[in-house]
């Protein structure tokens, strides 16, 4: 049978990631995907007919219909094709970069196989430069490509992309849904024959050491790691410069080198920035711009721009987190890579509504669970000054298999140097709640350990755990983070303080931050003055989620030691095992519901005392209709005296409230409709909030 080949028309969407906007091309090849489910013999074979497969666009993944239904999910292989066409310029590399592609992924172009990626969270990239060009070593044969006018080359890219359970690949467990496929953007991208490599784990190929950083100097070692693919040695120029915010440069060097022919090898370079403006959280993320270039005969071979926030932090097992020099209070939430109907498919857009959620709550920071989150995603906390946890997916099981291990290893190396230059990532993660199932996990971490410390010196190794039944392996990490739930899975909510008190010196330097803490609730289920819930139960009243999060905030507010906490979780997620809380399919721990439309009372109660906004809230909103006439009304407010009415009747200014909680007990409702009504002045701004109650029967 003639290949059946899909014509697609290339709409180049061109996005310049270089200053000059020449050296670089890069097109998003998002639209002309065929895709199908299942294996398909012969999948990468340039020959076979696609014609009836599904049409899709990227991001794309399967498995989130059935996770949001409660239902098990299709875990396995599935089929991505699209046609590339081509016109090679000479002297010009091409390349395929996948954002990342889960879990497994092996890359075909023509029937090649280019590469296999194994772990579903991190970057990839593999060069196709000589499967384009006809004379090339390993060039296309003639029936696998067509050539047609002007020198165009049309190649078929094949896909198999698995998310089968692998038994050495992590994550092995979780309480998350493993989608399959390319839920993240692919890209072609072409340079010239000399560039800052793009193979070397997906990273940028530029790695910028904030070696030292004080408020008057900062000291950076730039390496680049630079491949030539002429068969001639080049003499060229390697450049790094930064420029302010405003576009004037501000410190500059510069360097002649000599590429060996078809050699890829690593560059350093040092700038010294006195008085340095520094990346200060939330209070001013100020970024320059760090370019790195390179150049012969003047002409810009390649350039790549990215970010640079200076900044330099410390923690004190008694005193807490210090962001350059100043105690800085680590406040925020976990998140997971998850939306409603998109599953990890998720665009910009959706992560942009994400941190300005993170912002308007106060967050000032975010551990990024359970796994590496999109480059984007870390972008945006470099702007919004949102310091992040970034971690690998190494959840509650690890084997001591080489195979575990090496692919364990890959996925840090994944992590680590794709990241590397966002200053908002202060610590990598090795592992969260590693517990009984698993293999002695210790020889493993150890050597994950050295891994991040290899290639980063600048930052902590950091874990979370959740049990002391392996005390060495929680002082592995330079830093611990304890998942403890108290109120919830075990214990009351009460305890939180004598658990954070009897954790103290559980890691290795003292102190430690909490790393998930919460509750579920359901924005449809209420209860006054609700008893705690059985976690599996389908009853999760919002009350008891808010009144655990008062208590245990609390409990963290007197404790300096505990220098982080983190709310399990900022965002609802799906969760295909779960059938509880009312609704299948979910872990509802979020503040915020899964479509991001509903802000539970308990994200008010954070952001009235988090945010430097004025909070004026009104909570059990949503509990409208009642049957108890006896009523007590809380507020949530950072204003000093908020005051309430009962259906036009002033109830009384508060100012006895603790951590912005103000309560007005045992108020009478009447019969039918009730407005609670609030004002008050915060900021020297005045503020209102209102609900409607109605009472239906009175007991
Ligand atoms: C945990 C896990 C997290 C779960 C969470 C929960 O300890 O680290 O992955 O989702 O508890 O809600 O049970």
């Amino acid at each position: 049978m003639r290949p059946f080949l899909i014509v697609v028309t290339l709409i180049s969407i061109l996005l310049c990631s270089v200053a000059n906007g020449e050296a670089r091309e890069n097109q998003l090849l998002d639209s002309g995907w065929r895709f199908k489910l299942g294996e398909v013999p012969n999948g990468e074979s340039p020959g076979l007919d696609d014609a009836a497969w599904q049409s899709v666009s990227l991001p794309h993944n399967w498995g989130w219909e059935d996770a949001q239904q409660g239902k098990p999910i299709v875990r396995g292989p599935g089929w991505y094709r699209r046609q590339l066409e081509i016109t090679p310029q000479p002297g010009k590399r091409y390349f395929l970069k996948f954002e990342a592609a889960s879990l497994v992924a092996d890359v075909y172009f023509n029937g090649k196989l280019l590469g296999q990626h194994r772990g579903g969270f991190g970057a990839f990239c593999y060069e196709i430069t000589e499967e384009l060009s006809r004379s090339g070593t390993n060039g296309p044969s003639q029936s696998a490509t067509t050539e047609t006018h002007g020198g165009k080359i049309r190649g078929i890219l094949a896909i198999r992309v698995d998310n089968s359970k692998f038994p050495d690949l992590a994550p092995l467990e979780g309480d998350f849904s493993v989608y399959g496929g390319l839920y993240r953007p692919v890209h072609l991208i072409t340079t010239s024959e000399q560039n800052f490599s793009l193979t070397d784990h997906g990273s940028p190929g530029i790695e910028w050491s904030q070696t030292s950083v004080r408020p008057n100097q900062a000291d950076l070692d730039v390496m680049a790691e630079i491949s030539n693919g002429a068969r001639a040695k080049k003499a060229s120029k390697l450049t790094a410069l930064i420029l302010d915010a405003d576009g004037k440069t501000v410190v500059r060097v510069e360097q002649s080198i000599n590429l060996a022919p078809r050699d890829t090898a690593p560059y350093w370079l040092r700038l010294v920035l006195p008085r340095p403006r520094l990346w200060n959280g939330r209070k001013d993320p100020y970024l320059y711009k760090a370019v790195v270039q390179l150049e012969a005969d003047g002409e810009i071979l390649d350039s790549v721009e990215q970010p640079l926030g200076l900044r330099y932090y410390s923690i004190d097992p008694e005193k807490g987190f210090f962001l350059n020099g100043q105690p800085y209070h680590l406040h925020g939430v976990d998140r997971h890579q998850d939306y409603m109907n998109e599953g990890w498919a998720i665009s910009e857009a959706n992560m942009e509504e994400d941190v300005l959620l993170l912002k308007e709550l106060g967050a000032t920071v975010v551990r990024c669970a359970h796994y590496q989150h999109s480059d984007y995603f870390y972008s945006l906390c470099d702007r919004a000054g949102i310091l992040v946890w970034a971690e690998i997916p190494q959840v509650n099981v690890m084997r001591d298999t080489p195979e575990f291990e090496n692919a364990s290893r890959s996925q840090l190396l994944d992590l680590i140097r794709q990241n590397y230059n966002h200053p908002s990532i202060f610590a990598w993660s090795l592992f969260n709640e590693i517990g009984s199932k698993s293999d002695d996990p210790h020889r493993e971490l150890q050597d994950l350990t050295a891994v991040a410390h290899g290639e980063d010196p600048t930052r902590l190794t950091i874990a979370a755990t959740m049990t002391d039944a392996r005390p060495e392996m929680n002082k592995i990490p330079d830093q611990l983070g304890w998942n403890i739930y108290p109120g919830w899975y075990h214990g009351a909510k009460e305890e939180y303080g004598s658990m954070l008190d009897a954790r103290q010196n559980s890691s290795r330097h003292g102190g430690f931050c909490l790393s998930e803490y919460g509750a579920g609730a359901n924005t449809t289920q209420h209860e006054d003055h609700p008893a705690q819930p059985k976690p599996t139960g389908q009853w999760h009243p919002e009350e008891w989620q808010a009144l655990l999060h008062e208590t245990a905030w609390a409990a963290l507010k007197e404790r300096p030691f505990v220098w982080g906490t983190f709310v399990w979780c900022m965002f609802d997620f799906a969760v295909a095992t779960r059938h509880e809380g009312g609704q299948p399919g979910l872990n509802d721990k979020g503040l915020v519901t899964r479509d991001r439309k509903t802000k539970k009372d308990a994200f008010y109660f954070y952001k009235a005392n988090w945010s430097d906004e004025p909070v004026l809230y009104i909570t059990s909103r949503r509990f409208v209709e009642r049957t108890n006439a006896a009523v007590d009304v809380k507020i949530y407010s950072n204003a000093r005296e908020p005051e309430l009415f009962l259906n036009g009747v002033s109830q009384g200014k508060k100012s006895d409230g603790t951590n912005c909680v103000f309560i007005w007990r045992n108020l009478s409702l009447i019969p039918g409709q009730n407005k609670i009504s609030a004002r008050a002045v915060a900021n020297g701004q005045s503020i209102t909030d209102e609900c409607i109650w109605n009472l239906t029967s009175s007991k």
